[in-house]
C-alpha cells in the first residue's frame, strides 16, 4: 500500500513511538518560527532549560504581532526577543518585515521540512509542501533545544480539488467551503492533504492561503505536495535549490475522501461569529457594511494585493466604509510600491497600515458599535476585533475590495467585468536586510539580554497533588475560544511577558469576576463543553489559569493545542465518559478526585470525579500516555523538561 505526502515526511521524520493511528509519535522539528506574543515566553523557557544554542536547522523569531507599542512593554519585549536570538542562534525578523506565516513561506520555508511555531497558523507552510504545525511555546523551546515534538498519529483526510476556480472566485471561497463542510472541530486529530487536479491551477500563496485556514479546522495541519508551481515560487524567490518533488504515491490510502470541483464554487463568506458559518455572498448581498479589512497570514501576498489594487484603481472607497490595509510583508510592500499598485489604493482612500498583524489581532482598527466589518482574515470569534457587538465577516480580497467600493457586501463576480490574469511575477523583490542572523556560538558570551521590567518570570509549578478537592470556579459551554480563555487586543496583548498581571484578564469575555473568584478560592477546577481552547496556540489560556490556581479542567472534548498546553503547565485535562454528565456539575460545586496521582501513576484513564455538593459520581477520561503522563506527574513540560536534562 502507498503511502500519503503526510505519512512519508512524518516517516522520514519520526525519533519516538509508531506508526499506529491515534497514538503518540514524536517527530523531530527541522525549523522552528516564535512571533513576539507568544515569543517571549518562549524564549524565558528556552532560557530556563540551559540549552545553550538552537539544535534546529533553522529557526525565526518574528515581531508582528505587538507592534502598536502604547507603551514601554512591546518595545522591550522586542529588544528581549532580539537579544536572545542573537545570542542563542536564531535569526530575528524585526518589526516592518511583516507577519511571521508570510516571511517564513517567502524566505525560509523549504519542501518536506517539518516546522513548529508558537502561532496556530504555522500551517501556511503547508502551502510549500512542508509538515507544518502550531504548537505552544514551551514544546517550540523543546524543539529549539533538540527536542523531539509530540503529536497524535494523525488521519489523514484527502481533499481532492477538480477543475479551476471561476473569475474573481478565490482561495479564500476553497477553504470556506472545506470549513462548511467539516466545521471547526471537523479536522480534530486530522491532516488535511490537498491532491487532484485542481492543485496545478493554484499558485503557491493560493495554497498558503488554504493551509493557513485549516487551523480553524482544529486539524493538525494540511499540506499540499510540492510540484512545479512549488518550484516556481522558490525560483522567484531565489531560492529553488531547496525545491524537492513531493507528493503521495498513487494508491495511498486515506481515512476520508472529500471532492471540491473548484469551477462550481462561488464567493462566500463566514459569518459572525464563527469560521465555519459559511454563507454564499449572494444570500447577504446588499446589506451595509461599515468597514473592510484587507491583510493578515491568510490573504495579504503579493497577487491579493495586485487584485485588491486592481479593484480599486481609479476608485473611490464608499463615504460610509473605512478600508484598511496591510500587506503582509517588506517583500509585498516594497514591490507594490515599486509597481504603483500601492499609489492606486491610496488614491482610492485605503488606509495603508504597517506590514503585522494588525487588526486581526484587535491592535487597532477595531470597527464601530454593532459595526459590521469584512475581513480578509481567519477568525471572527465574538470580541476578537476589539468591539465586543462588532459583526465580522471573513471574505476573499476581491469581495472585500469591491465590497469596499460600494458600501454592500457585493458578489465580485456580478459586480466585476472580465478578470484580467494576475501572475506571480518571475522575481520577487528580495532584501533580507531586516532579518538579523545571530552572532557565532563562540562570541555568545558577549551579547547582554535586554530585560525589560515588564518580564516576569514563568509562573510556579508544583507536582500533581495526591488528590484534587476543590470548587468549580467557572462553568463554560461548547466552542469556547483561546479568545474567551486570554482574550488579546491592543489593551491586553502587551502583558504577555508577565502573566501576574495578564491573569487579571483570564476568561473576563465571559465573566468578569472569574480571575478574584478563582484566585480567592486558591485550588478550583473549570467545566467547559466541546472543543474547548480552539482558536490559538497562545500558552496564556494555560498558563493564566495555571497562575489563577486551576487544577483540571473538565470538558466534552478539548482542541489539539490548547489540550497540549495545558498538560505542558501541569493542568489536569479530563472529558466527560459521558456527555450528559455536563449538566450534573453547577459552577461553586464542590468537587473531588481522590488519589488521582496514584491512579495517573498507575496508568489509569478512568477516573471518578465526585461532585460532593449533590453527590453524584461522574466518570471521567483522563488519556495521557507514557510522556504525558510523566509531564503531569512533573507539574509540567518545564519542570519535566529539567528532570530529562539532569538524567
Ligand atoms: C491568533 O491569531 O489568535 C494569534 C494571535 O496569532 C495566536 C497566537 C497568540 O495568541 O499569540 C495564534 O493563532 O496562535
Ligand atoms: Fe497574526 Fe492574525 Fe495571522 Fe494570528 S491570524 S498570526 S494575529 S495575522
Amino acid at each position: 500500500m502507498g503511502l500519503t505526502l503526510t505519512e512519508k515526511i512524518l516517516k522520514n521524520h519520526i525519533v519516538d513511538g509508531e506508526f499506529v493511528k491515534g497514538k503518540e509519535i514524536g517527530i523531530r522539528i527541522d525549523q522552528t518560527l516564535t512571533q513576539d506574543a507568544t515569543g517571549t515566553m518562549a524564549y524565558l523557557e528556552f532560557e530556563a532549560m540551559g540549552v545553550p544554542r538552537v539544535r534546529t536547522e533553522r529557526s525565526v523569531a518574528y515581531i508582528d504581532h505587538n507592534t502598536l507599542q502604547s507603551g514601554f512593554e512591546n518595545a522591550d519585549d522586542h529588544r528581549f526577543i532580539g537579544s536572545v536570538a542573537k545570542k542563542h542562534g536564531i535569526y530575528f525578523s524585526r518589526p516592518g518585515n511583516g507577519i511571521c506565516h508570510q516571511v517564513h513561506l517567502e524566505r525560509f520555508g523549504i519542501p518536506g521540512k517539518t516546522l513548529i511555531g508558537s502561532d496556530s497558523h504555522t500551517p501556511t507552510g503547508g502551502g510549500i509542501g512542508m509538515i507544518a504545525i502550531g504548537a505552544g511555546g514551551l514544546d517550540v523551546a523543546v524543539a529549539m533545544g533538540g527536542g523531539a515534538y509530540y503529536i497524535t498519529y494523525p488521519k489523514v483526510v484527502k481533499v481532492e480539488l477538480k477543475g479551476k476556480l471561476s473569475p474573481w472566485v478565490a482561495a479564500k471561497d476553497v477553504i470556506l467551503e472545506v470549513l462548511r463542510i467539516m466545521s471547526v472541530k471537523g479536522g480534530v486529530g486530522k491532516v488535511i492533504e490537498y491532491c487532484g487536479e485542481g492543485v496545478k491551477t493554484l499558485s503557491v500563496p493560493e495554497r498558503a492561503t488554504i493551509t493557513n485556514m485549516g487551523a480553524e479546522l482544529g486539524a493538525t495541519t494540511s499540506i499540499f505536495p510540492s510540484d512545479e508551481i512549488t518550484l516556481e515560487f522558490l525560483k522567484a524567490q531565489g531560492r529553488e535549490e531547496v525545491w524537492t518533488e513531493l507528493k503521495a504515491d498513487d494508491d495511498a490510502e486515506y481515512d476520508e475522501h472529500i471532492v471540491i470541483d473548484l469551477s462550481t464554487l462561488k464567493p462566500l463568506a463566514a459569518c459572525p461569529h464563527s469560521p465555519d458559518n459559511v454563507k454564499p455572498i449572494s444570500e447577504l448581498a446588499g446589506q451595509k457594511i461599515d468597514q473592510v479589512c484587507i491583510g493578515s497570514c491568510t490573504n495579504s501576498s503579493f497577487v491579493d494585493m495586485m487584485k485588491v489594487a486592481h479593484i480599486l484603481k481609479g476608485k473611490t472607497v464608499n463615504p460610509d466604509v473605512s478600508l484598511a490595509i496591510a500587506p503582509g510583508s517588506k517583500q509585498v510592500l516594497n514591490m507594490i510600491a515599486q509597481n504603483g499598485a500601492l499609489s492606486d489604493m491610496i488614491d482610492a482612500g485605503a488606509r495603508i497600515l504597517e506590514s503585522a498583524c494588525g487588526p486581526c489581532i484587535g491592535m487597532g482598527q477595531s470597527p464601530n458599535s454593532k459595526g459590521i466589518s469584512l475581513r480578509t482574515f481567519n477568525r471572527n470569534f465574538e470580541g476578537r476585533s476589539g468591539t465586543k457587538d462588532g459583526q465580522i465577516y471573513l471574505v476573499s480580497p476581491e469581495v472585500a475590495a469591491v465590497s469596499a467600493l460600494t458600501g454592500v457586501f457585493t458578489d465580485p463576480t456580478e459586480a466585476l467585468g472580465e478578470m484580467p490574469e494576475f501572475k506571480l511575477p518571475e522575481k520577487f523583490v528580495i532584501n533580507d536586510n531586516m532579518v538579523s542572523a545571530p552572532v557565532d556560538e563562540k562570541d555568545m558570551d558577549s551579547v547582554e539580554i535586554l530585560r525589560g521590567p515588564n518580564i516576569k518570570p514563568f509562573p510556579q509549578t508544583s507536582p500533581l497533588d495526591e488528590s484534587i478537592d476543590c470548587q468549580v470556579s467557572l462553568k463554560v459551554g461548547d466552542n469556547i475560544t483561546t479568545d474567551h480563555i486570554m482574550p488579546a487586543g491592543a489593551k491586553i496583548l502587551p502583558l504577555r511577558s508577565n502573566i501576574p498581571a495578564i491573569s487579571q484578564h483570564c476568561f473576563t469575555v465571559c465573566d468578569e469576576a472569574f480571575p478574584n473568584r478563582a484566585k480567592n478560592m486558591g485550588k478550583s477546577i473549570i467545566v467547559g463543553g466541546s472543543n474547548y481552547g480552539q482558536g490559538s496556540s497562545r500558552e496564556h489560556a494555560a498558563l493564566a489559569p495555571l497562575y489563577l490556581g486551576i487544577k483540571a479542567v473538565l470538558v466534552k472534548s478539548f482542541a489539539r493545542i490548547h489540550r497540549a498546553n495545558l498538560i505542558n503547565a501541569g493542568i489536569l485535562p479530563l472529558t466527560f465518559v459521558n456527555e450528559n454528565d455536563y449538566d450534573k456539575i453547577s459552577q461553586g460545586d464542590e468537587i473531588s478526585i481522590s488519589d488521582v496521582r496514584k491512579a495517573i501513576e498507575e496508568g489509569k484513564t478512568e477516573l471518578e470525579v465526585v461532585n460532593t455538593t449533590t453527590g453524584a459520581k461522574i466518570p471521567v477520561l483522563c488519556e495521557l500516555t507514557g510522556r504525558t503522563k510523566d509531564i503531569i506527574l512533573a507539574g509540567g513540560l518545564l519542570d519535566y523538561t529539567r528532570e530529562q536534562l539532569n538524567k
